[in-house]
């Protein structure tokens, strides 16, 4: 190494030599410990305990694509599912940098200290390219993290939302069966990612800054529709004035809105996720929305529904990716899109032509 190289401030020091305790053999023995496959059975046990490694296996078994790991995964969510259900799971969104993270960690450290666990999932089809948010993400919640009765996955990672948001879906079963009963389920406010978390919660939390004072420029009516709350978040120091007055507004807007099905009143509420205050207030609308849901049968059914919608949803990703990854169509797509750009063809003869070819 050159003496230039040395004294520069990116120098590394040199590798710390391998101590004696671990000689190869014991790598070795752990590494197979590691690739082991764990029956079904013991797997399900384990994750029925409370297993947080066991967890981890079985979420990583849904998420792979190797399709031995898929037939595997399937059986463990046969057998978790008599044991799922027992949570509630919130879903929350809300643009970059709204403090999302920050909020959640705020949350499920209130939560925890209420006794109860917490399971943060993430749906966002972004961070597969970008890796950004699940890095972001647990230096976010850094004491979350180190909390035993918290468990943090980051959002898996797919190219199609569709799957993306099924592996999250399973993996909520596989946290309620391991015993978490609050299941937040974060994702950013960006493309159709949000109706897909709506359509896997009980509730469905937006987050909020307060803005210019024009605070309903630029939001999609979709979401304000979905919420069934809003959290005007960064309600400190300067921020606390404009935080009251967005407040106002959107509570005004919301009263614009038809009912919902659920014939809840969404609120507005304060929040510094910073210095985790207003959180007890929001935990206390979240736990009335799910007394009040209960008690007129909403919850139930709201589920139902959604179990139907993901039958659906799946069957769609299902027919799509098995008709798109055939090669006979990936190649005679490719032909019937340059026939388009010259005019050669229209999208239905085109269309009608490839559906024949399967
Ligand atoms: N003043 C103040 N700052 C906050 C608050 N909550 C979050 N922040 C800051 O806002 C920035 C973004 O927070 P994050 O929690 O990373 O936001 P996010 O929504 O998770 O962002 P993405 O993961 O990029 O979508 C950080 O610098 C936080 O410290 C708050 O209540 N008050
Ligand atoms: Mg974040």
């Amino acid at each position: 190494m050159s003496k230039k190289s040395k004294s520069s401030a990116l120098h590394e020091t040199d590798g710390v030599s391998q101590s004696d305790i671990t000689n190869l053999s014991s790598i070795k023995k752990i590494q197979n410990k590691r690739k082991a496959k764990l029956d079904t059975e013991t797997l399900v046990a384990e994750i029925l305990n409370g297993s947080i490694t066991a967890l981890s296996r079985a979420i990583t078994l849904v998420e792979s694509s190797n399709p031995s790991h898929l037939t595997q995964a399937n059986e463990v969510i046969k057998a978790c599912l008599p044991n799922a259900n027992a949570s509630i799971r919130i879903g929350i969104t809300g643009v970059p940098g709204v403090g999302k993270s920050t909020f959640i960690e705020a949350l499920g450290l209130y939560l925890t200290d209420l006794g109860k666990k917490v399971a943060v999932l993430a749906v966002d089809p972004s961070s597969s390219l970008s890796k950004g948010s699940i890095l972001g993400d647990k230096t976010r919640m850094e004491d979350l993290v180190k909390n035993d009765n918290a468990f943090i996955r980051p959002s898996p990672s797919g190219t199609s939302l569709g799957g993306v948001a099924r592996k999250t879906r399973e993996s909520i079963i596989l946290c309620e069966a391991a015993g978490f009963d609050t299941i937040i389920i974060e994702t950013v406010g960006v493309g159709q990612s949000e109706t897909a978390v709506h359509s896997m919660v009980d509730f469905f939390l937006l987050l909020k800054i307060a803005g210019a004072g024009d605070e309903l420029q630029g939001i999609k009516r979709g979401i304000i529709e979905m919420a069934d709350a809003i959290a005007i978040n960064k309600a400190d120091g300067d921020n606390l004035k404009a935080a009251k007055l967005a407040k106002v507004e959107f509570n005004r807007a919301l009263h614009l809105y038809p009912q919902k099905a659920s014939e809840w009143q969404p609120k507005v509420t304060l929040c510094s996720a910073l210095h985790r205050e207003g959180i007890s207030d929001l935990w206390q609308h979240i736990s009335e929305y799910m007394d009040f849901t209960k008690a007129n049968n909403y919850f139930e059914t709201h589920r139902t529904e959604q179990n139907k919608f993901w039958l659906l949803q799946t069957i769609e990703d299902r027919l799509k990716s098995d008709f798109f990854n055939q090669p006979k169509i990936k190649e005679a797509l490719q032909t019937q899109l340059q026939l388009i750009e010259e005019g050669k063809t229209t999208p239905f003869v085109a269309a009608e032509y490839l559906l024949t070819l399967q």
